[in-house]
């Protein structure tokens, strides 16, 4: 196990071919719970990711040619490095994102030790096609793409970044990444567990710092052929504005703005239950938070009455009280944001059935980007506040009358990630999950992941999926190679 300081300290440095690398300016990453410094931060500039990409191209062709398994076997060694470490990394987290660290430790630690462990899994047992033709064979290879870029924001900052790090590694590719300046802490610490872990030097870089300075200069450099980024849609345009014409490999996951369904047929305890957790798990801070719940007219008020009883029963307060349920949100601007989506309700005439305030939560934590759990109802569902992702502790409420119009209202934002639906009827949880327009829905259930399988979003959601084999398929280049016979 490595001190909490010193890895908590390692990011005031880049990581460039295995060791730091200092940066002439910094950046300060604080406690957004506090509002306490933690540590200052690398700002990382255009010519230190010129230096990161040299590095990785030089560790390319010897990490490249290793064989599956051997890169396997070092993916998992790096799972045990983070699970030795899940304590010190879950504290490292909620302290520097705001989140519960019960969730950090439940949730975002345990699935990074996933990811790693799956993919070393998935290339060990993966299966290349071959096309049998009457007198000739097909078989198609996977080389690795080269150097990849990788662009991470910072809401799930260890558990997204190891997402997109663990399929690039396995496939054989060398990788210069960027945390989220604002949770920058758990990327760091995780260049020195992939060290101890055997990774070779110049295989997993890291550039800190700003996203128009480091981030911008990832996405146009020339030798980077491929783009994965998580973050905001807005951005998102920009990323792919840059890269799109350099024909890089791109990977969009950008906002969304998920509906949660609630039929009559549903049952009602698993319902409630489930929509309050797709709201406020980590603050409402997930693309895939279920932030509009469209719920059957017939039992709408006992439904509104069930839903506000249990958020007032949601503990909000320090991110490090392991009974917290609630933490801080990531930053002051952040939260300010999300307040300004409440004061828009009240103007638009929206009931606040509950919170629409900064709490005051003691001693310690004045400073702290605190935002109460807040339930709007009332609004129309083309309101600005049903269809802009607030990314917050904010949910609004609507009823509806029939399953087409349920349908509509879910569709009708510019968004298409994700959708939870409740039903007991297994006839309409077909018909209605044909019918959304997002790219994943879960029926009676909500955030419930099998790394196999595709993850991604359509319209402005962003581009792409990864996931299983989309991802080994995105993080290679398939060869097709055909023999006469
Ligand atoms: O994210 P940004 P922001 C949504 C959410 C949030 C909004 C804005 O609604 O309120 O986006 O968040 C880097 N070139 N999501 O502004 O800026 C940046 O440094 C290259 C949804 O904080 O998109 C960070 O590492 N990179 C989302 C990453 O992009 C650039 C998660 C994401 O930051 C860049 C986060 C540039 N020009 C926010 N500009 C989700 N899909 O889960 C910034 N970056």
């Amino acid at each position: 196990m490595t001190s909490q300081t010193s890895l908590m300290q390692s990011a005031a440095f880049n990581w460039i071919n295995g060791e730091p690398a200092p940066t002439q300016e910094h950046l300060e990453c604080r406690n957004p719970a506090t509002g306490r410094l933690i540590t200052p931060l690398a700002r990382g500039q255009a010519s230190d990711v010129d230096a990161a990409v040299r590095a990785a191209q030089a560790a390319g062709p010897a990490w490249g040619a290793r064989s599956f398994e051997e890169r396997a076997d070092i993916l998992d060694r790096i799972a045990d490095g983070i699970e030795a470490n899940l304590d010190v990394l879950a504290a490292i987290e909620s302290q520097d994102q705001g989140k519960p660290v019960s969730l950090a430790k439940r949730i975002d630690i345990p699935r990074a030790v996933a990811n790693f462990r799956f993919f070393a899994g998935a290339v060990r047992h993966q299966e290349l096609p071959s096309h049998r033709m009457a007198d000739a064979l097909n078989f198609t290879t996977r080389s690795p793409v080269g150097v990849c870029g990788l662009i991470t924001p910072w809401n799930l900052p260890l558990y997204l970044l190891t997402w997109k790090l663990a399929p690039a590694l396995a496939m054989g590719n060398t990788v210069v990444a960027k945390p989220s300046e604002l949770s920058p802490l758990s990327a760091a610490a995780l260049a020195v567990i992939c060290k101890q872990a055997g990774l070779p030097d110049g295989v997993f870089n890291l550039v800190h710092g700003l996203g128009p300075e480091a981030g911008q200069a990832i996405v146009g450099h020339p030798d980077i052929k491929l783009i994965s980024f998580t973050g905001g849609t807005a951005t998102g345009v920009h990323v792919a504005g840059t890269a799109a014409p350099m024909f890089k490999k791109l990977s969009l996951e950008l906002g969304g703005k998920n509906a949660t369904l609630v039929f009559a047929d549903a049952d009602l305890d698993k319902a409630v239950d489930g929509a309050v957790r797709a709201a406020f798990t980590n603050q409402g801070e997930i693309c895939l938070c279920g932030s509009r719940v469209l719920v059957e007219r017939s039992i709408y008020p006992e439904f509104e009455r069930r839903f506000v009883e249990q958020v007032k029963g949601l503990k909000m307060g320090d991110p490090a009280d392991p009974n917290t349920d609630v933490g801080a949100l990531n930053s002051l601007p952040h939260r300010d944001k999300v307040a300004g989506y409440v004061d828009l309700a009240r103007e638009e005439g929206a009931q606040i059935l509950c919170g629409g305030e900064v709490p005051e939560l003691g001693p310690g934590l004045e400073g702290g980007a605190f935002y109460a759990p807040t339930v709007l109802a009332g609004l129309s569902t083309s309101s600005r506040c049903a269809t802009e992702e607030i990314f917050g502790p904010v949910v609004t409420l609507h009823p509806f009358e029939t399953e087409e119009e349920a349908v509509e209202a879910a569709n009708g934002t510019r968004y298409g990630l994700s959708a939870s639906l409740w039903t007991t009827d297994l006839n309409r949880a077909h018909r209605v999950s044909a019918q959304l327009q997002v790219g994943m829905v879960w029926v009676n259930t909500w955030l419930k992941r099998d790394l196999r399988t595709p993850f991604g979003g359509t319209k402005d959601s962003g581009v792409g999926r990864e996931g299983g084999r989309w991802s080994l398929e995105f993080y290679s280049e398939s060869k097709n190679i055909c023999i006469q016979l």
